[in-house]
């Protein structure tokens, strides 16, 4: 016995069966819309499964296959594929006829068998259209007071706060007795009805529709805690697909301007019934400048033509909202900060071609708070308003990358900005995106 009282290394610690499999996490590593879809689709051809573990249709995730775009927003991206199961964990919010609505849309460009593809767990909480109202009347009166959070409305705060306080309602009590349900979605309604007056539900028409809904997805319900520890048991590789991002994560994002989940890897573990010991390769996926979508301070924003530039060849606008994202260069602090949370093992870089007309290129390597540099990421969204950011300025290479497939075929500007990004955050850049299809990937062996 050892003097911590475990049994370490005697024969009665189970050693873990040479079949198990870890599973590999896709995350977002600035404010989103890095191109997880995208990472997530490459991957995903040679998987068995492919997670959600948080967030609700707030995300906006594309995947393009043959010029044809398919936007995901609940359901995994890698639902497209014939051979892979798709997991929407316990840590998701769903809003079903949002989820529905998306199948179909998905139907119409080919997508095909998802029946026997989708799996929902029975501990996932649902978004009801009140939570989306109130999610926009309380983003107004927020406004009104010039606090707006710039939220996608789409009910995300406020189901993860259902589920906080404790009278969320979740797909097992939809799929159970139906007065059981009846009753907790009448207490919710009438809750939000005392707190903002104006919120008008029928309460009978959405308890009939909800009816139709819980045997619309009954066959698609499971225990995806057994399912997954099954699947990870006997080697199945297991994708998890991060939504939103490590900077719009509740605990560690530039709160109050963060979404309602943990975006971080923290998320991955506690949104599907994962233990730590089991994740393996995690994947930051970064922009290779940096986008926002919403309000909140964002340094290295870029209020001018550049920034301007970025937007328009960048396409950046929201997936799900159709907003403009705010764009500015690449922040290397904010990214080593993101690092230490989640510990990379590997970048994908995407939407270098973004960068290809630009003469000179900056990274931010550094912020100052009050003539003083700092070696820490502001949790205080005035100090981080008010930081200095250092940039390290590095030549542009001005030639198109959209073509390329290979790293040795770059132009030697742009193979030495990825070597800089390397070489600032120690941790390997595996693939570069350099346009949106499929096929524009170049992975560094
Ligand atoms: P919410 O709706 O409560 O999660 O909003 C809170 C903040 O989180 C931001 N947020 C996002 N940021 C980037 N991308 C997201 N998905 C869509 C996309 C966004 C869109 O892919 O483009 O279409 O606008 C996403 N979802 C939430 C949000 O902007 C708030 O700052
Ligand atoms: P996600 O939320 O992280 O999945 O990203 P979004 O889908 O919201 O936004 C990324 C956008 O960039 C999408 O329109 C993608 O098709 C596009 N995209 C992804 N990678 C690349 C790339 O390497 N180059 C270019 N030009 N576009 C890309
Ligand atoms: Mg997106």
């Amino acid at each position: 016995m050892s003097v911590n009282g475990l049994n370490n290394g005697s024969p009665r610690k189970r050693a873990r069966s040479e079949a198990e499999s870890k599973v590999t996490v896709i995350l977002g590593a600035q404010w989103g819309d890095e191109g997880k879809g995208k990472v997530v689709d490459m991957l995903a051809t040679d998987v068995d499964v492919v997670c959600r573990c948080q967030g609700g249709n707030n995300a906006g995730h594309t995947v393009v296959i043959d010029g044809i775009e398919y936007d995901f927003h609940l359901l995994p991206s890698g639902i497209i594929h014939p051979k892979c199961k798709s997991v929407i964990g316990n840590g998701v919010v769903i809003h079903l006829p949002g989820m529905f609505e998306e199948i179909e849309k998905n139907e119409k460009k080919g997508l095909k068998g998802w029946q026997e593809r989708l799996i929902i767990s029975d501990r996932a909480h649902l978004v009801f259209d009140l939570h989306q109202q109130v999610d926009g009347l309380q983003e107004q009166e927020n406004n009104k007071k010039g606090q707006g959070l710039g939220t996608t409305k789409k009910g995300i705060g406020p189901t993860y706060s259902s589920k906080a306080i404790r009278n969320g309602i979740r797909i097992g009590d939809l799929l159970g007795d139906y007065n059981h349900f009846s009753k907790k979605f009448h207490e919710l309604a009438m809750m939000y009805q005392r707190m903002f007056p104006s919120l008008k539900v029928d309460i009978d028409a959405e308890l009939k529709r909800y009816k139709e809904f819980a045997e619309k997805i009954r066959p698609l319900v499971f225990d995806t805690v057994s399912f997954l520890d099954k699947s990870l048991r006997s080697g199945k590789k297991v994708l998890v697909e991060g939504a939103n991002a490590a900077m719009l994560d509740i605990d560690f994002g530039t709160y109050p301007y963060v979404t309602s989940s943990n975006c971080s890897v923290g998320g991955v573990c506690t949104g599907l019934g994962i233990p730590p010991h089991r994740i393996g390769e995690i994947i930051g996926v970064v922009k290779a400048y940096t986008t926002r979508v919403g309000d909140g301070p964002f340094p290295t924003e870029l209020p001018n033509d550049i920034g301007d530039l970025l937007q328009s060849r960048g396409a950046e606008i929201g997936v799900t909202t159709k907003r403009k994202r705010r764009c500015g260069w690449l922040d290397v602090f904010l990214l080593k900060y993101t690092n230490m949370i989640n510990g990379y093992t590997a970048l994908c870089i995407t939407k270098l071609d973004i960068l290809d007309t630009l003469p000179e290129i900056k990274l931010a390597v550094g912020y100052s708070l009050r003539g003083k540099k700092i070696d820490y990421f502001p949790s205080n969204v005035s100090d981080l308003a008010a930081v200095e950011v250092e940039y390290l300025s590095m030549p542009g290479w001005k030639t198109s990358t959209e073509g390329v497939r290979e790293f040795k075929d770059l132009p030697e500007n742009a193979k030495n900005y990825i070597n800089k990004v390397e070489e600032l955050l120690s941790v390997p850049v595996k693939w570069i995106g350099v346009g949106k299809g499929r096929e524009s990937i170049i992975t560094i062996h």
